[in-house]
């Protein structure tokens, strides 16, 4: 039996070259938490540095690895630190923006697989004007874990 999630992974390897604007942005470091089983979601991190002269965003991600993926950061509110959902994460001209735990991330939600040490992630980051890029993040076990 083939696993659609690795037909998709397959799918998505193909398409990861088509983004001509990608080359504009750099992805460095990508890597998942590890979850204990039961845990339905998990997040991705990663450096994107901007080469370009020009405002970049990444507006979206996909990966056959969760049934939503979302781009989340985490606001101080009420003196508790709290997710929230934003449209794109912008990288200024020139500059790098860092996603870490307790900042902005890729959340993945509902995950269709464990994610232990040792495997990794397939995601497409898909940027503004068209540029799409392709990552492996490797699942890393971090302590402590997010709270969510
Ligand atoms: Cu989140």
């Amino acid at each position: 039996m083939i696993r659609s999630s690795s037909l998709l992974a397959a799918a998505l390897l193909a398409t990861a070259t088509l983004g001509a604007q990608a080359g504009d942005i750099s992805v460095t470091d990508p890597y998942a938490l590890a979850v204990p089983p039961g845990q339905p979601n998990s997040a991705v991190f990663m450096t994107l540095v901007n080469n370009s002269k020009e405002n970049r965003a990444r507006v979206a991600a996909e990966t056959p690895s969760a049934g939503v993926v979302e781009l989340h950061t985490h606001v101080h509110e009420d003196g508790m630190m709290k997710m929230r959902k934003v449209d794109n994460i912008e990288i200024p001209a020139g500059q790098t923006v860092t996603l870490k735990p307790s900042g902005f991330h890729v959340m993945l939600i509902g995950l269709k697989e464990k994610l232990e040490p040792g495997q990794e992630v397939h995601m497409n980051l898909i940027f503004d004007k068209g540029g799409k890029e392709h990552i492996m993040a490797p699942v890393r076990a971090m302590a402590p874990p997010m709270a969510h």
